[in-house]
């Protein structure tokens, strides 16, 4: 019941106005400086409130809502891109994309057209592919990606540990960044850990960085900087802000 009628109300929200995207850095664990910048999206729902993707992005994956948000997403990581490049910012913005948007082809268009337009240098984007619905057709969305990758952008698979991520998924996907999920980073089980270096090895051997995600505790901090991840986020660090916020944090940290 629920879900129909959030269908319906999202039907329309970008151009209402009402998807906004948050920002939450990402900081490099030698430099302890800010390497990178996630967009994340959000709907300010007219009566519910501010709701976090968990509760919407589903729903736009079941219908064909998704290619409008993930276009909308597309835009404001490459438009806040554009902007910190043209400043020399030396950070990297990352967006989220779903399966579902690797079932066409206008999503590499629609990049070809914001790289092209933004004069953005690519590698200053990064793709972080979810997996919380499975790639059916991986070979397609592997071609997909593959024109990306060449075009110089960065993939990263995103949430691993949850879903349907695995490591086979970094070579079929020609992807060049890990993202580990919050709930291994919150693990202390001596199983998760050991686990933990085999990936970290596994990514490191071929070339792969690995990014720490919901990092919440000076404990887990030291943790996946003893694990030698190369980059962590999460409320402890910096919590998801606005643009605006994010500029300042940026400017403050030079
Ligand atoms: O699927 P993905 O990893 O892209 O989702 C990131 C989500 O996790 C965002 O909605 C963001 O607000 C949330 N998030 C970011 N950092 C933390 C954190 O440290 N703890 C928790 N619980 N959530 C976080
Ligand atoms: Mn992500």
């Amino acid at each position: 019941m629920v879900d129909t009628r959030l269908e319906t109300e999202l039907r329309g929200a970008v151009e209402r106005g009402e998807l906004i995207s948050a920002f939450q850095p990402q900081f490099d664990l030698a430099t302890n400086r800010i390497a990178g910048v996630e967009t994340l999206c959000r709907w300010r729902h007219p009566e519910l409130g501010l709701l976090m993707p968990y509760a919407f992005i589903p729903i736009a994956e079941a219908s064909d809502l998704i290619h409008e948000i993930g276009r909308f997403m597309l835009d404001e990581a490459c438009d806040a891109a554009g902007e910190w490049q043209a400043s020399g910012k030396k950070v990297c913005v990352a967006v989220n994309v779903s399966p579902v948007q690797l079932t066409s082809d206008d999503i590499v268009d629609h990049v070809i057209e914001l790289v092209r337009r933004l004069e953005i240098a690519p590698d200053g984007i990064t793709l972080e592919i979810t997996e919380t619905s499975p790639i059916l057709d991986l070979e397609a969305a592997a071609g997909r990606l593959k024109v990306l990758r060449r075009l110089g952008l960065c993939i990263s698979i995103d949430d691993y540990g949850t879903g349907h991520s695995s490591l086979s998924r970094l070579d079929a996907l020609d992807a060049n960044e890990l993202k580990i999920d919050q709930s291994l980073v919150k693990s202390n089980s001596a199983e998760v850990l050991a686990h933990l270096e085999g990936v970290v090895k596994y990514a490191h051997e071929r070339g792969i960085g690995v990014v720490a995600e919901g990092v919440e505790t000076e404990e887990q901090l030291a943790r996946v900087k003893t694990l030698g991840c190369d980059r962590a986020q999460g409320f402890l660090l910096g919590r998801p802000m606005s643009k605006r916020d994010l500029d300042k944090l940026l400017v403050s940290s030079d």
